[in-house]
């Protein structure tokens, strides 16, 4: 066994976006394309010799492929060791407890997270640094400066290894361990949880739906609830994961997740249902007739965080990406700790987490987490919710209504036009932003505009800056309308159109979301001239 040394050429076009480097499989199938990407990581990460790295994906198509291409990469660059999840299998949280759990330098994530997979879906690659957190921008744009100018990369010729079972043993000289993707994550689980009441809560008759989408969330999801809180046998539903996620669309939210809703609307519906997405990072709440919205969802678990043992001395703060709706500020104010502001993406939650300035996070994209790990956790949101109800005895519905009754609602919706021309995305994108300084003070609709800027954030732990994150226009009565363009696509361009606005009123607590933010729907569409600029009279998806 020896190291070879491949001569290759900069290939254009492997920059990071929102969370990783996501391409068609058929691009990261095209001879280099996925070496480069590994080799620029390691060479921008310097000195990788002797280090212990964690390795793993979501099992989508490309995957078992792929973790051999990197554990031969990695022998060749001198890395140490690598943990390797069995089967390839790991996932995003899971990795992330992983790298805090064992020290590790590092981890590799094999995953396009929600996008679709199979031959014709999509693949990723994301690494995460030390503190199990998505590498943050200074890290990423050093990986794609190296990707720029690569002229080679390392790799050993031996022969696959055998990453099926569970032990450890060398490749060309690199200790290789695998290890059991769910074991390390479900003892943390317990360590928060308070698993006995879940455990009663169950047993007294309760019934969860927990669907796992054909993606890596099953195992976890399989051995916790079930095997772990004793939720009979097929609690969990899709819970293997499948190379094409068995045709599912991994992204848990009402529209790709329906059959989840429809069992939530049934008859004879359980007391709560819930999926996550292709890396097991993301998650949806449904209760019986009801779909939590993901940002309602970080100020209910903020307002109850102290029912789980994990939390029981109450939290420093709440840090909430910039469309996530202000339900969560709310709560913040009411338990008098701060609430962050960050662009779209979860690295930017990783130094207000090591810095204890924030406890819980969330996203509206169904992302909610915590300073557990690092990243975004799609079972450990379901086990909060469950941890609630069994703590409160309440249904999903009472805790919803009950939070909107003291806190207010925020009514929220996100409108994605998927697929659109990319100059046309520009464009509007151009002309919103060239506008920007006209609107404060003007009327749109019988809304009065407060404030319309590029939402620029200034990271308060390391001082960094990141411009242009998403336009938005904030009225005087609160509500807010949110511009950006999706980092996560593989195809045209993605515009997001974010809607949220407040209603004290109980009265009107039951309105239908599009009903209560029709004004604002309008409004969003003639004010960037959607569909003279796209062609499109109607989002693709509403959230
Ligand atoms: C989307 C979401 C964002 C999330 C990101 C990664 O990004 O909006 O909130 O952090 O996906 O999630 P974008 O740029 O497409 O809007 V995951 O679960 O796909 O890693
Ligand atoms: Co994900």
């Amino acid at each position: 066994m020896s190291t070879q040394t491949i001569t290759t050429q900069p290939i254009a076009g492997q920059k990071p976006g929102t969370s990783g480097l996501r391409k068609k499989v058929g691009v990261f199938q095209e001879p280099h394309y996925l070496e480069n990407f590994v080799q620029a990581i390691f060479d921008a990460l310097g000195d990788v010799k002797g280090k212990t790295l964690a390795l793993g994906g979501d099992g989508r198509y490309h995957n078992r492929a792929a973790v051999q291409i990197i554990l031969k990469m990695a022998a060749a660059n001198g890395v140490g060791k690598v943990m390797v999840g069995q089967g390839g299998i790991l996932s995003t949280p899971g990795t992330s407890c992983v790298i805090r759990k064992h020290k590790l330098s590092g981890g590799i994530i094999l995953s396009a997270s929600h996008n679709p997979g199979g031959p014709e879906g999509d693949f990723g690659i994301k690494y995460n640094i030390d503190n199990g957190g998505p590498a943050p921008e200074k890290v990423t744009d050093a990986i794609y400066a190296k990707t720029g100018t690569i002229q080679q990369y390392l790799i050993s010729d031996a022969p696959d290894y055998d990453i099926d079972t569970i032990a450890s043993g060398t490749l060309d000289g690199m200790m290789v361990e695998i290890i059991d993707p769910v074991a390390d994550y479900s003892e943390l689980m317990q360590q928060l949880f308070d698993f006995a009441a879940i455990k009663q809560w169950l047993a007294a008759g309760h019934r969860i739906r927990y669907d796992a989408l054909s993606a890596v969330g099953g195992p976890y999801a399989r051995h916790i609830f079930e095997d772990l809180l004793g939720a009979p046998k097929g609690s969990v539903v899709n819970g293997v994961p499948l190379e094409d996620f068995g045709g599912h669309h991994p992204d848990p939210n009402p529209v790709y997740a329906s059959d989840l809703v429809d069992h939530l609307n049934a008859a004879d519906a359980p007391d709560m249902g819930a999926a996550s997405d292709g890396d097991a990072d993301r998650n949806m709440i449904v209760g019986r007739h009801l779909v939590v919205t993901p940002s309602d969802s970080l100020a209910i678990i903020a307002a109850h965080a102290t029912v789980a043992p994990g939390y029981k001395q109450g939290i420093s703060g709440i840090a909430r990406s910039m469309p996530t709706s202000q339900a969560a500020d709310v709560v913040a104010k009411a338990l008098g700790i701060p609430c962050y502001e960050t662009p779209t993406g979860w690295k930017f939650f990783g130094n207000l987490l090591d810095a204890g300035k924030a406890t819980l996070c969330g996203e509206e994209s169904y992302g909610t987490g915590s300073n557990h790990i690092r990243e975004k956790d799609g079972v450990w949101a379901v086990l909060y919710w469950l941890n609630i109800l069994a703590a409160t005895g309440k249904s999903v519905n009472q805790i919803v209504t009950e939070h909107w009754a003291k806190y207010g609602r925020h009514f929220y919706s996100r409108h994605d036009y998927e697929g659109i021309d990319t100059d046309a995305a520009n464009t509007l994108m151009d002309e919103l932003r060239a506008r920007l300084p006209q609107l404060a003070g003007t009327q749109l609709a019988h809304r009065k505009v407060k404030l319309a800027d590029d939402f620029a954030y200034h990271d308060p732990v390391d001082g960094s800056t990141t411009q242009k994150q998403g336009v938005r226009i904030i009225f005087e009565d609160g509500a807010r309308l949110i511009y950006r363009l999706s980092g996560t696509g593989t195809e045209g361009a993605t515009l997001r159109v974010y809607l949220e606005s407040y209603e004290a009123d109980v009265a009107r607590h039951a309105t239908p979301t599009q009903d209560a933010l029709a004004d604002l729907i309008t409004t969003s569409r003639e004010l960037a001239r959607i569909s003279q600029i796209t062609g499109r009279t109607e989002p693709t998806v509403v959230t």
